[in-house]
């Protein structure tokens, strides 16, 4: 398989080689991985960077010396392999102060609790060089929706984000915030459910114009929603600032498998988005391609960089395919026959009014409904091509 290169700005979240296999039924099956050991494994592998919790790090209950200690060595093997920590975020979900939520927690001392943790790690963020500094919000919710003013929640949730924001533009740092939605697990319904919700949300923000998203494909899917479509939304909208790579088969809890070992076909369309970007052009991703997945439980170490290997090898063939689909002749062909350049034009004329649509007979008087109706949009070569493309047979 392809051989990735930092070029290829593959990064990992420490949280994902370094998952010891803890479940809600189970005990962790593999010893802690050093957060140092991560870093020259995920170099030597060829990946671009490495993001972290605060608390993947450092633990919760650390003190200052043990910080600056874990720190200077983690900073250290940064130095040494020229790996880069692109995105920084900050757990408010572990500890059990936490469970009934930071941002919007029932309890306000936990509120400004779970503010001040956040700023401290922004200042860690920006000090590590960091462009992205992600919010998932995963304990932000309820099981019971008495429990909850969900008007107010969704204030205090804007005032988290906000005050986040503001401190960033306050300090003068390089940092932009990434919303990362999710339906549910661990609360029952997790707030800002979706890339779309998420979306409504920014635009009600008064610092929104640094808060845009960080789309996990298998959240989408757990939604039973297009991963596919959803970051294309975003892309649109000018708010992909950051991505959650990983496999997901159906709407179940959230399973992490490797990118592409879920729904392979989705896989395929979302590196042909991120890759090759809209057939009609626009807006481009160029952020880094951040796996956030779990090694399954059953495998060992060997298991761990074998997969940390597969979420690169699965992107790079993807990547191939996806590049010679589209340079395809054939598929140029078919996809100016199916009309998706013609998507690209605009429905209205230059210039061209309502009054002026209203009195173009041919629009509707003498539009012959039925007969637009006989055009065959011939999507099902379309796809034929794109999965003859994927499976490499072409
Ligand atoms: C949970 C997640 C999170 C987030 C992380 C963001 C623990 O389902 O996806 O991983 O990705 O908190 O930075
Ligand atoms: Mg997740
Ligand atoms: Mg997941
Ligand atoms: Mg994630």
């Amino acid at each position: 398989s392809p051989q990735p290169t930092p070029q290829d700005r593959f990064t990992f979240g420490l949280w994902t080689v370094g998952w010891t296999g803890n479940d809600p039924f189970g005990v962790p099956t593999r010893e802690a991985l050093d957060p140092v050991e991560a870093v020259h494994k995920l170099s030597e592998l060829g990946a671009y960077g490495i993001t972290f919790h605060d608390n993947d790090l450092v633990p919760f209950d650390a003190t200052a010396s043990e910080r600056d200690l874990i720190l200077k060595n983690f900073k250290g093997a940064l130095a040494e392999t020229g790996l880069k920590a692109p995105m920084v975020t900050t757990n408010l979900f572990s500890h059990p102060v936490f469970k009934d939520g930071g941002f919007t927690s029932n309890d306000r001392s936990i509120r400004r609790y779970a503010l001040s943790k956040v700023l401290r790690n922004i200042d860690l963020a920006a000090e590590l060089g960091a462009e992205t500094f992600v919010m998932w919000g995963g304990r932000e919710g309820s099981e019971y929706d008495g429990s909850k003013d969900l008007s107010a929640a969704l204030d205090r949730m804007k005032e988290g984000v906000d005050t986040a924001a503001g401190y960033i533009k306050e300090k003068g740092y390089g940092l932009r915030i990434a919303l990362e939605p999710k339906p549910n697990e661990p609360r029952g319904d997790i707030f800002l459910p979706t890339v779309g919700h998420a979306l409504a949300f920014i635009a009600q923000l008064e610092h929104g114009d640094i808060v845009g998203l960080n789309p996990e494909t298998g959240h989408e899917q757990m939604a039973g929603l297009n991963f596919t479509h959803g970051i294309a939304q975003a892309l649109w909208a000018g708010k992909l600032f950051h991505i959650d790579l990983n496999g997901q088969r159906g709407i179940k809890y959230d399973q992490d498998l490797v990118f592409g070992h879920g729904d392979l076909t989705s896989a395929f369309f979302t590196v042909d988005l991120l890759e090759n970007g809209f057939p009609n052009g626009g807006p481009k991703y160029d952020g880094p391609r951040h796996f956030d997945y779990k090694p399954s439980r059953t495998d060992g170490y060997d298991g761990v960089w074998e997969s940390a290997k597969s979420n690169m090898a699965m992107y790079l063939l993807l990547k191939e395919r996806a590049v010679a689909f589209r340079a395809d002749p054939e598929v140029q062909e078919a996809l100016a026959t199916s009309g998706v350049f013609e998507l690209g034009e605009s429905t209205l004329a230059a210039g061209e009014t309502t009054a002026d649509l209203l009195a173009d007979a041919s629009a509707f008087e003498s539009f012959d409904a039925n007969k637009a109706a006989e055009r065959s949009f011939a999507f099902i070569r379309l796809n034929q091509l794109a999965i003859e493309h994927l499976l490499g047979a072409r």
